[in-house]
């Protein structure tokens, strides 16, 4: 059941934004391939544009489509309010730029997607803000890490690509007891199997470009939660950064979402195939999965995550080890990116990891042989083999 509607998340997602009233009938949200709404008199135009008033006036600042799947998010995640982007990373900027002024200090998780990574070490310092990294893994590192300038805590879990999870209610009670705003990327989870706002964390971004569009065919991000926070995002940050999402992705994202419970169903069965399969495979060193009972959170995992997701990461010894399976792979494609229907694979270290130094990545798990697997919807012992013949060239 979902929580914060007492309905099944399953009938959620196949009708979450949905208003045909609104819109002559459809039942399918239209695609308002439109930057401009008329303004019907010049006193509604001047409160529609400081945003007074409800009603649309120009693309950068909102369209039915977009505001559909932001209705979309807010009753899938249990979230107050969202906004839609053109990118994961628009999201992630744009919450993080929405809570923190300089002097400000964040506290982050030491394993996390590189590019958060670049945000946090190369924008956010320019403008005066400070970030320590953390083992996340404990929730009392957060708490060491606080400063009288703490103003948000980061949370990525289960973190890309290591598969580390984060304590989320333990994170927040110590947010919460010293007035900190959590934002956490649920993006690996998906709120089928993960709900951080219903844990009580403030704001959640996720790139929609992975499970939620769910079909490796567009880019997108989405900010839901708090509803100060994503007005601020709205009106202030994203009014000056411009980072909005086409009708059209936003079409596309509702369109990804009705599906996602059951694409989330056979990804999370399939990852913890897979994941078996590779923990007993004699040239694998190691797999991060939190399903397995191996993982070192994996009583955590059960406690807050309803499935275990479509992601893993496996060791197979060295850069060498690992270049040789993802050129002898057949079924699986060599790509970045993940949450697609597809299975992709990937290097760590030389790809989506690539710009963290060699000991930053070491430190964290991210190791030369480590490869990661967004497994997709396929049969499974059709992955299994091709994975099985792939690392006899290992
Ligand atoms: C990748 N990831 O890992 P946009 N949050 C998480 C992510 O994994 C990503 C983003 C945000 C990968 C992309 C190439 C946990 C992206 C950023 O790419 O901006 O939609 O999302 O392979």
């Amino acid at each position: 059941m979902n929580p914060s509607t007492s309905q099944a998340f399953e009938t959620t997602v196949v009708h979450a934004g949905e208003d045909p009233e609104r819109h002559m009938g459809s039942l399918s949200t239209p695609i308002y391939q439109t930057a401009l709404h008329v303004f019907p008199n010049a006193e509604d135009g001047h409160l529609i544009h400081e945003g007074h008033k409800p009603g649309y006036f120009y693309g950068r600042m909102g369209n039915p489509t977009q505001a559909a799947l932001e209705q979309a998010m807010c009753e899938v995640e249990g979230g107050e309010a969202a906004l839609a982007l053109a990118s994961g990373m628009a999201a992630i900027s744009n919450a993080i730029l929405s809570i923190v002024e300089p002097g400000d200090h964040i506290v982050a998780p030491a394993s996390l997607y590189a590019t958060t990574g670049a945000l946090l070490d190369g924008l956010l310092p320019k403008l005066g803000v400070k970030v320590s990294y953390v083992d996340a893994t404990h929730a009392a590192n957060y708490q060491e890490a606080v400063t009288p300038k703490t103003k948000l805590f980061y949370l990525e879990s289960p973190a890309n690509p290591t598969m580390k999870m984060v304590d989320i209610e333990a994170v927040v009670s110590v947010a919460r007891s010293k007035s900190i705003t959590t934002v956490m990327d649920n993006t690996f989870a998906t709120p089928y199997n993960q709900r951080p706002l219903d844990l009580g964390v403030d704001v959640v971004v996720h790139s929609a470009t992975k499970y939620l569009g769910g079909h490796g065919d567009l880019t997108a991000g989405v900010i839901v939660g708090r509803k100060d926070v994503v007005d601020r995002a709205h009106w202030q940050t994203n009014k000056v950064l411009g980072g909005v999402i086409a009708p059209w992705t936003a079409w596309l994202v509702i369109r990804g979402l009705r599906t996602l419970a059951l694409r989330m169903e056979r990804h999370n069965s399939n990852a913890l195939k897979l994941a078996r399969f590779l923990a007993n495979h004699p040239k694998v060193r190691e797999v991060h999965y939190p399903g397995l009972e191996t993982h070192p959170q994996h009583v955590l995992a059960r406690r807050q995550m309803k499935g275990f997701g479509g992601m893993l990461s496996f060791d197979v010894g060295g850069v060498d080890e690992g270049r040789r399976l993802v050129d002898n792979v057949k079924l699986c494609s060599l790509a970045v990116s993940l949450g697609d229907v597809s299975t992709l694979i990937q290097h760590s270290a030389s790809m989506t990891h690539a710009i963290v130094p060699r000991e930053r990545r070491l430190a964290v798990g991210i190791t030369d042989g480590l490869l990661r697997l967004s497994v997709g919807i396929e049969d499974p012992d059709d992955l299994v083999a091709d994975l099985r013949q792939a690392l006899q060239h290992v």
